[in-house]
């Protein structure tokens, strides 16, 4: 998993976004965010994630498959939905089976965005209360596991005056030393 800084510069969502020359974000920095991650092969992934998540308490999963047949009816509408910046009340997990894809991640309290290029292999937690967003990048395909600690519980609330003051919002800023 590739992460640095996102450019913002105007165009095609799916583009890398890299700033020329890159600014590249250790993995101290996603550590300080909360944000975890780990590099478990697919080849014969089934106990590795199973221990991750036995560790970890995610009890249920299920398969996701970014594509445009994957998805069909709703495909432009998910993948307008996915690139909204959002937070959720749970953490977002996700283990990258096949294809490629970019999660951006809000660093507080500069507000930049971090592009995570996330590939096969890629386990990632995403905190509950951090903004963030997910696009596909130019290849088009993602195929990843869902995994969550109880009922699927991932209703997006998108970025605006009631997730600033969201109990997770703030909690989450806590835990990063921002704020109260
Ligand atoms: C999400 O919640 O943004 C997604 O599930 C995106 C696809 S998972 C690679
Ligand atoms: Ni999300």
């Amino acid at each position: 998993m590739r992460a640095y800084y996102y450019d913002n510069l105007p165009g095609d969502q799916r583009l890398a976004h890299d700033y020329v020359p890159s600014r590249p974000v250790s993995a101290e920095k996603l550590t300080q965010i909360n944000i975890k991650f780990w590099q478990i092969p697919v080849e014969g992934y089934e106990p590795k994630v199973d221990a991750v998540a036995k560790e970890r308490g995610y009890k249920n999963r299920d398969l996701i498959n970014v594509t445009k047949e994957g998805l069909g009816d709703i495909y432009e509408e998910k993948i307008k939905s996915f690139f909204e910046e959002h937070m959720h009340e749970d953490e977002e997990i996700r283990y990258i089976l096949s294809g490629s894809g970019f999660f951006d991640v809000r660093e507080s309290p500069s507000d930049e965005w971090i592009r995570l290029a996330v590939e096969p292999g890629d386990l990632l937690v995403i905190p509950a209360g951090i903004y963030h967003r997910f696009t596909l990048d130019e290849n088009n395909a993602i195929k990843a596991l869902r995994l969550f600690q109880d009922e699927p519980k991932w209703i997006p609330y998108n970025r605006g005056p009631e997730t600033e003051v969201n109990v997770h919002r703030i909690q989450y800023l806590k835990t990063v030393g921002v704020g109260a």
